[in-house]
C-alpha cells in the first residue's frame, strides 16, 4: 500500500487556492434563472424576443434573498445573461436588455436589486454570464464578440460589489448569423482574476468543477484532486447540452465518470489539480419557470437527501429556484426551501462532541497538539497525524447513552485531500465494538447518517490515507 512514497507525495501537492476554500465553505448556494424565457415558456431563448415581454410587475429581490437565507443557503447566482442574450442589467453595449423593457419604465436593473438584496441579507452574490449569445450580431466573429463579452463581464465585475463566483457555462451553439464562436477562455479568466481576484470561476474555468450532471446525482467518492485535463475538458462545447436533448437534465453519471481521483486513477496522470465539484440542479424540471411544472417541485425529502450527499459528500450544492413572471419565487418553492433550512438548523444545532471525552491514537499530533483541536470548526485548529502515520483512531465517549443522527468530519484541505478510507464504529450495549459503516473520502466535509444510533461511544478509524491525515473537525449531532 505504501510502496510509492514519491507518488503519494505527488498527489497531495495539489492544494486549493484560498478562493477555492472560501467557495467550498459556502457549501450551499441558490441559482436564479430569469430572463425572457420566463415569459415565453422556453428553456433556451432564441435571441429575437422583444424586450417588451420582460415585465416582472411584483419584482422583489428581498423576497428571493429572504427565502434563500431561510433555506440555509449562503448566496445567489443570477443569470445576468442567458443564451438569448437579454441582459438583466442596463448594459451599455447592447439594446437587448432590461433598459428597453417596460420594467420601471426602462430604469430598472435586476442585477443591482439582487446584489443589493444579497448584501442586505448577508448573502454572497455570483454572476452567470452565458458566453453563448443568440442575439449579439458579433457572435461567431471571433475577437469582436470576445470584446463584447469582456465588456459585459467588466460591467458586472466592477459595478455590483463583491462577486463570489463567475459561473461559466460551456453551452456553445449558433448565433443569429448561424455562426459559432470559439470562446477566448484565457482572456475571460484574466478579466475575472484582475477585477475580482477573490471570485472563483466555475465550470469552464480553473476553480470549481461541474459534477457532470443536472439530476442531483453524486459520486460515492468525490475527489477534489483530479487530472488537470478535467479543467480543459469542460471547455469543449461537445460536452455540453444540446438543444434537442430533452433527457439531458435526467441523466446521471456514466460509469466512465464514476472515479475521477482514486490513487489508481491518478497513477497515469502526469498533471493534477485541486478542482472541487459543484452539483447544480433545479428545484423543478426546468431551469426557468413554467406554470405547468407547479406540481413538480422537488420534495423536501429529496432535497434533504441531495444536501446530505453533496455538501456531505465533498461537493458544493447549487439549487435553482426560478422566479415567476411576476418576479417572485413561487410559494411552493419557498415553502420547500424553508423546510430544508429548518431541518439544517435543527439537525446541526447541538454538537454532542462538545460533551464527549475525545481520545485519539496516536495521542499527540505532529505539532504537539492533541485531538482537542478538532472540536473547533475552522482550519486554524486541526490534528495532524505524526509524519508517516496513516492510521488515526478517534473515540468519542459519553457518560450516558446518546442518540446520534449525523457524524460530520472535515479534513484540513489547505494540505490537500488525504483520507482514502475510514470506518465508523460504535460500542454496543455490552461494550463491544461494532462496525457501522465503511466510507472513503472526507475532503471539505463528509456527513455520515447515523440514523438514531444509540451508544455511549463512537469510533472513527481512518484506515488509509495518501500521507499522514489531517483532521480539522469532528462533530456529532
Ligand atoms: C446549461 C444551460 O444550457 C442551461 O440552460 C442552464 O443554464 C444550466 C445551468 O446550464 O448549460
Amino acid at each position: 500500500m505504501y510502496e510509492n512514497m514519491q507518488e503519494d507525495l505527488r498527489l497531495i501537492r495539489a492544494v486549493p487556492h484560498p478562493r477555492q476554500i472560501a467557495y467550498q465553505e459556502l457549501e450551499f448556494l441558490c441559482f436564479a434563472h430569469f430572463t425572457v424565457n420566463t415569459y415565453t415558456g422556453r428553456e433556451w431563448g432564441l435571441g429575437d424576443e422583444p424586450e417588451s415581454i420582460f415585465y416582472p410587475a411584483k419584482m422583489d429581490a428581498g423576497q428571493w434573498a429572504a427565502a434563500v437565507k431561510e433555506g440555509g443557503a449562503r448566496g445567489i447566482i443570477l443569470t445576468c445573461k442567458h443564451h438569448d442574450g437579454f441582459c438583466l442589467w442596463p448594459s451599455r453595449y447592447t439594446e437587448h436588455s432590461v433598459k428597453n423593457s417596460p420594467y420601471k419604465g426602462g430604469r430598472g436593473d435586476i442585477v443591482r436589486e439582487v446584489s443589493d438584496a444579497c448584501r442586505a441579507y448577508g448573502l454572497k452574490f455570483g454572476v452567470y454570464l452565458s458566453p453563448w449569445d443568440r442575439n449579439c450580431p458579433l457572435y461567431g466573429q471571433g475577437k469582436p464578440y470576445d470584446d463584447y463579452y469582456v465588456n459585459q463581464l467588466e460591467e458586472l465585475l466592477t459595478g455590483y460589489g463583491e462577486i463570489c463566483v463567475v459561473w461559466l457555462d460551456g453551452a456553445c451553439g449558433e448565433g443569429p448569423n448561424g455562426r459559432v464562436q470559439r470562446y477566448d477562455w484565457e482572456r475571460y479568466f484574466e478579466v475575472v482574476r484582475r477585477l475580482q481576484p477573490g471570485a472563483c470561476i466555475f465550470g469552464c474555468g480553473p476553480d470549481i468543477r461541474w459534477c457532470g450532471n443536472e439530476a442531483g446525482k453524486t459520486r460515492p467518492s468525490e475527489w477534489s484532486v483530479v487530472p488537470a485535463d478535467m479543467a480543459r475538458a469542460e471547455r469543449v462545447a461537445e460536452k455540453s447540452q444540446k438543444e434537442d436533448d430533452k433527457n439531458f437534465r435526467e441523466r446521471g453519471i456514466d460509469s466512465t465518470q464514476l472515479d475521477l481521483g482514486s490513487r489508481q486513477k491518478l497513477k497515469k496522470e502526469p498533471d493534477l489539480i485541486f478542482y472541487p465539484a459543484e452539483t447544480d440542479l433545479s428545484i423543478r424540471p426546468g431551469w426557468f419557470y413554467h406554470p405547468e411544472e407547479d406540481g413538480q417541485v422537488r420534495s423536501f425529502e429529496n432535497l434533504k437527501d441531495i444536501y446530505l450527499k453533496t455538501v456531505g459528500g465533498n461537493a458544493n450544492l447549487l439549487l435553482n429556484l426560478p422566479p415567476t413572471p411576476d418576479g417572485l419565487f413561487h410559494e411552493t418553492d419557498v415553502r420547500t426551501l424553508a423546510r430544508l433550512g429548518a431541518f439544517l438548523r435543527e439537525a446541526f444545532a447541538d454538537n454532542l462532541a462538545d460533551k464527549a471525552q475525545l481520545v485519539s491514537l496516536p495521542a499527540a499530533d505532529q505539532n504537539g497538539g492533541t485531538i482537542e483541536n478538532v472540536r473547533r470548526d475552522d482550519y486554524d485548529a486541526y490534528f495532524e497525524n505524526p509524519e508517516g502515520e496513516r492510521e488515526l483512531t478517534v473515540r468519542l465517549r459519553w457518560e450516558e447513552e446518546q442518540k446520534l443522527e449525523y457524524l460530520v468530519l472535515k479534513e484540513q484541505i489547505r494540505f490537500s485531500q488525504r483520507v482514502e478510507a475510514f470506518t465508523v464504529s460504535y460500542a454496543d450495549a455490552d461494550g463491544n465494538e461494532q462496525e457501522y459503516e465503511a466510507c472513503t473520502v472526507i475532503g471539505h466535509k463528509k456527513i455520515v447518517a447515523l440514523n438514531g444510533l444509540r451508544t455511549k461511544e463512537l469510533i472513527v478509524r481512518i484506515t488509509d490515507a495518501r500521507v499522514a491525515p489531517i483532521l480539522s473537525f469532528v462533530g456529532v449531532y
